[in-house]
């Protein structure tokens, strides 16, 4: 199966929103393999958005990602990271649709609640950032056939 990074970013977390995130991939079936609070560190951050560097916004993004505790988790499940990405919805909480996670709770490019892997190869890249690999767990909710 399938894995995929989330951040809740400090907005998602300030706001309170970490049950309603949580809730909602829960829901779609993805399975929770990895989950922590923590404070990201500048030297976290620069590793994590390294693809960033040279861009405008890359200041205040380590500034911004490392300015309050995030929540980090790896959800498991078939086509995870196209199907979490789906759920997040597009980059600017302003244009994203009604129903993803930043078209319902963001209205804002920088302050965008959650960051999702946009790919296997970014995954592979990201995970180990946040996780050590005894942190990911392999387990059955039981459930897995309905979903
Ligand atoms: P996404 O893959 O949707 O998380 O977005 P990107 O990788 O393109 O950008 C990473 C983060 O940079 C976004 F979550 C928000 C921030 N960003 C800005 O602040 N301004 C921009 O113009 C573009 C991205």
């Amino acid at each position: 199966m399938e894995k995929t990074l989330v951040l809740i970013k400090p907005d998602g977390v300030r706001r309170r929103l970490i049950g309603e995130i949580i809730g909602r991939f829960e829901r779609k079936g993805l399975k929770i393999v990895a989950m922590k609070m923590l404070q990201v560190s500048h030297e976290m951050a620069s590793h994590h958005y390294s693809i960033h560097r040279d861009k405008p916004f890359y200041d205040d993004l380590v500034q911004y990602i490392t300015s309050s505790p995030i929540v980090a988790m790896i959800l498991e499940g078939k086509s995870a990271v196209a199907v979490v990405r789906g759920l997040c919805g597009a980059t600017d909480g302003s244009k994203a649709a009604p129903g993803t996670i930043r078209g319902d709770l963001s209205n804002n490019i920088q302050y965008n609640i959650i960051h999702a892997s946009d790919s296997p190869e970014s995954f592979a890249y990201e995970y180990p950032i946040f996780f050590k690999s005894d942190e990911i767990f392999e387990f059955d909710y039981g459930d897995e056939n309905l979903i």
